[in-house]
């Protein structure tokens, strides 16, 4: 029956890629925009990558542009990472591209997916894995049943795990309510700062790291974690944060067979 064959072509393909996903090289938690560029550009390199999306679909604040309008701005420095996806894209003046945001937020999950990252939606990262000092993994939990329902998690392993949760910073957080990250600088509580674009911008991609061993971080979660400026509906610094983050996991974990 055509109806059950569905259901089991679903189930098999499902599972098989959940089973891939419990050991990756690196993942990827949250598919934001820093979250997709540094998946793609990391699958590209030959590292076996998982996404954890706890929305529907990915694409993070792209689709919101400001105020619910559906354009995203992309400054020259980052037009590379524009064409290296195939995403489209007009001149706003200014050093300053025009980009619809439909068009990236799907550019960015179909490069990343085509270059072999794995995704798994509606699966929500709720805690970190450390062994000896090292965050070797993520807890998942599927994000309908979080802190609804008493259902246990899964941990997936990673050589690298990326925090790309945005603003929330969620895997930072965690180490951070245990006392394994500080939440204070010399200069007084961390967390992001006012709106500040250009500053930001440069904060976000100078600022992109492996904060803890094992963890990275990349896009808003820099300036949550490290006290940087917001900078607004700007999206370069996040796709450059992407591609930071790539490169410094790819220097730092072993090179794929
Ligand atoms: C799994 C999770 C979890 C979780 C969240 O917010 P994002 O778009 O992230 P970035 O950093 O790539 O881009 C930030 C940008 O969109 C933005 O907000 C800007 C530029 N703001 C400036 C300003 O001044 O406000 O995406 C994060 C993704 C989303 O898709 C979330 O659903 C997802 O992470 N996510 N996924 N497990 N615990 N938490």
């Amino acid at each position: 029956m055509q109806d059950t064959r569905i259901s089991r072509a679903i189930a098999e393909a499902y599972h098989a890629k959940l089973t891939d996903a419990i050991e990756s090289d690196v993942i990827v938690t949250g598919g934001g925009p820093s979250g997709l560029v540094a998946a793609g550009k990391l699958a590209s390199a030959g590292f076996s990558v998982t996404v954890l999306e706890k929305r529907l679909a990915p694409g993070g604040g792209v689709w919101a542009g400001a105020l619910g309008m559906n354009i995203a701005i992309i400054q020259d420095e980052a037009v590379d990472v524009l064409e290296d996806f195939g995403v489209g894209h007009s001149d706003g003046g200014h050093g300053l591209h025009v980009v619809e945001a439909g068009e990236l937020a799907s550019a960015l999950c179909m490069g990343a997916i085509q270059r072999g990252a794995k995704f798994l939606n509606l699966m929500a990262a709720e805690d970190v894995a450390v062994h000896n000092g090292r965050v070797v993994g993520v807890v998942a939990n599927q994000s309908m049943v979080l802190g609804q329902l008493p259902v246990d998690p899964m941990t997936m392993s990673g050589a690298a795990v990326l925090d790309a949760t945005g603003h929330d910073a969620t895997l930072v957080n965690c180490l951070r309510k245990r006392g394994l990250m500080p939440t204070e600088s010399p200069d007084g509580p961390l967390g992001e700062g006012p709106m500040d674009a250009d500053a930001g911008e440069r904060f976000v991609v100078e600022n992109t790291s492996e904060v803890f061993p094992g963890l990275w971080i990349s896009g808003m979660a820099v300036c949550a974690t490290l006290g940087g400026p917001r900078m607004g509906p700007i999206f370069g610094g996040m796709l450059l944060s992407g591609v930071r983050v790539a490169e410094l996991i790819t220097d730092t974990i072993k090179q794929p067979a």
